[in-house]
């Protein structure tokens, strides 16, 4: 881990709540090992993984205002569910207070949440890392997504995708259009 990844590390574990800070370096270290097995940049993985909820260092109510304040713009569906809006947010704090110029890792972050259709591999492992560091709590289809994740990424994203589909609508939510794209495309591709 580079010395600029450990800065940011300390900061995160100042800024984020003790259970958010154990579920990133979760999936930091998860994504790492994806990347090991996909052969993708060690250091991208860790570096996405450790800023990805970055976003949710406060309330949705004040990632609203910080948006506002900032000049992010938000979509009907962004404001309707606060819930996806730490995705948009970190990336922007990602570029704009922690210094991360790749493209491809604020993408990684951006899409974390609803995923989006063609992912590259970098967004593909911080979107599974992200619904199987260990730390998440069990529910059904866990187990198949963790050993999928590591045999056949494109089903586990599938897998994922359709349980948090399900899992929305079951609880009278509204499903973002791009978590339906993501589902629809990776049911196609598995
Ligand atoms: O930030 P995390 O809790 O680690 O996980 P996440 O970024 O995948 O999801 C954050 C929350 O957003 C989680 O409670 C599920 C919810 N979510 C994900 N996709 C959608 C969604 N909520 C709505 N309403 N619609 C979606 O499409
Ligand atoms: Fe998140
Ligand atoms: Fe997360």
């Amino acid at each position: 881990m580079t010395e600029n990844l450990k800065e940011i590390k300390k900061d995160l574990a100042k800024k984020l709540k003790k259970e958010r800070f154990e579920h990133t370096e979760g999936v930091m270290y998860t994504a790492a090992a994806l990347a090991m097995r996909y052969d993708e940049d060690i250091e991208k993985a860790l570096t996405a993984g450790l800023l990805h909820d970055c976003g949710k260092f406060c309330s949705p109510k004040d990632q609203i205002k910080l948006c506002e304040k900032k000049g992010i713009l938000l979509t009907d569906s962004e404001k309707e569910m606060p819930a996806l809006i730490h995705a948009k947010l970190g990336a922007y704090l990602a570029e704009h207070e922690y210094g991360i110029r790749d493209e491809s890792i604020l993408n990684a972050i951006t899409y974390h949440t609803t995923g989006r259709p063609d992912m590259t591999m970098l967004e593909k492992i911080i979107y599974i890392a992200d619904y199987i560091e260990p730390n998440r709590k069990i529910i059904p289809g866990l187990d198949e997504v963790r050993r999928l994740s590591f045999t056949d990424i494109n089903q586990a994203v599938c897998l994922s995708a359709g349980a948090t589909t399900r899992y929305l609508k079951n609880g009278g939510k509204s499903v973002d259009p791009m978590t339906i794209q993501t589902y629809n495309f990776y049911k196609k591709e598995k």
